[in-house]
């Protein structure tokens, strides 16, 4: 059975991944307000993502007997000031998402709690994917930053980003 210590972390963080979903929205329609509907498509996958993150430790809890006590998810920035910015943001959310992850997984190591360490594996890698990610689209845009055409070129590479 999950430990009480465990079990209020994960709910904690199910918040943060709630979060992370509506601040990709918001990203998404900031993209959208600026015409760059490449952009915006690509955050609104990333929010979609960002809610099964959510899920999975959501179902994670009820599977181990624990109790999901959802919380208030904060209000997201919407006043970006360019794509820069958004990407900047974006990679700065990610770093922060996982600290917490990686305190989620100390936790587990202290608690001796094996199952929730397994469940957090798959954590640890998708952070790495997601990070790495991020940070390339944002070197893309720091290259062809305040170049109109080719931000509308990178516009469209960002459509094709399919749901996984
Ligand atoms: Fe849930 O991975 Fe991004 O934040």
């Amino acid at each position: 059975m999950l430990k009480k210590t465990m079990q209020e972390a994960l709910n904690a963080h199910i918040q943060e991944e709630f979060y992370s979903s509506y601040l990709y929205l918001s990203m998404s329609a900031y993209c959208h307000s600026i015409n760059l509907k490449g952009f915006a498509h690509w955050m609104q996958v990333q929010s979609g993502e960002e809610n099964k993150h959510a899920m999975k430790m959501f179902d994670f809890l009820i599977q181990r007997e624990g109790k999901v006590a959802l919380k208030e998810i904060q209000k997201p920035p919407h006043d970006f000031k360019s794509i820069l910015d958004v990407m900047q943001k974006a990679l700065e959310h990610e770093k922060k998402i996982t600290a917490l992850i990686n305190k989620l997984y100390e936790l587990s190591l202290k608690e001796k709690d094996y199952p929730t360490q397994t469940m957090l594996q798959w954590f640890i890698t998708e952070q790495v994917e997601e990070e790495a990610q991020v940070s390339e689209i944002l070197q893309k845009v720091e290259l062809v930053h305040e170049k109109g055409s080719a931000i509308l070129y990178l516009d469209k590479e960002m459509k094709k980003r399919e749901a996984k």
